[in-house]
């Protein structure tokens, strides 16, 4: 059998004394507890190293055989948004007015209060699409298979809101849907298809969001000790 190389580097962990862990634990989680999807942007400008440093926190994120099968598509363009926004609300109106969205779907959203209208695609000051690499492509062209695509695209996702939450930024993770749209405005290649649109900005000043509670740390754990 072929011995591949497998190289290996010191890992240089980091340390904290439990006092610490405990405070740093308690402190990112109210952090993170504060976080929600905001659907009211401000038009005001968000630099591009900002997003840039989120795309690379995402970027660390686990993924199958390391093949990091995602690709952050980030605009600013505003004829692009326009497109984005024209082509996503009329997905969205045949989702919700077409009857593309049975009765208990749009029940379950009524509390969050969506519609098929999305100015914030216009308004943000960013959006960045994440998109999947079903297959990555060799150098030479052919295909280059990948593993756990959603499952690596997913965590790498979690990775960005939260990086983006920790700069004060706010998101949302829209799925306007079917999103091949997408695909044509961005002409991205046959290899990738649109995972998640994320619109990017500061929160609005007057911005208002569901009053939604989280469910209990018993209703989402199960332990065995
Ligand atoms: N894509 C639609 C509908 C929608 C679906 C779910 I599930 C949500 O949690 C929120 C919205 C929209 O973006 O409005």
């Amino acid at each position: 059998m072929n011995k591949q190389p497998f190289k290996t580097i010191p890992y240089e962990r980091t340390s904290y004394s439990p006092i610490e862990a405990r405070a740093r634990a308690e402190e990112h989680f109210e952090m993170m507890d504060v976080r929600r999807s905001v659907r009211h942007f401000s038009p005001a400008a968000v630099p591009r190293d900002l997003i840039e440093f989120a795309i690379k926190t995402a970027s660390t994120a686990p993924s199958g055989a390391h093949m990091q099968p995602w690709t952050f598509v980030a605009i600013s363009d505003l004829t692009i948004k326009k497109k984005i926004r024209i082509a996503a609300e009329k997905e969205e109106f045949t989702s919700y007015e077409g009857g593309r969205m049975k009765e208990e779907w749009l029940r379950d959203l009524a509390p969050l209060g969506t519609t098929w209208e999305k100015p914030f695609l216009e308004t943000v000051p960013w959006i960045v699409v994440l998109m999947a690499q079903r297959r990555g492509v060799n150098p030479d062209g052919s295909n280059k298979k990948h593993y756990y695509v959603q499952e690596s695209v997913g965590i790498a996702a979690g990775m960005f809101i939260e990086a983006l939450h920790h700069i004060g930024l706010s998101t949302l993770t829209h799925t306007p849907s079917p999103m091949g749209f997408l695909q044509e405005i961005l002409h991205r290649p046959k290899n990738e298809v649109p995972y998640i649109l994320f619109p990017i900005g500061f929160a609005a000043d007057n911005c208002e969001v569901p009053d939604l509670k989280r469910k209990t740390l018993d209703q989402v754990s199960v332990w065995f000790e």
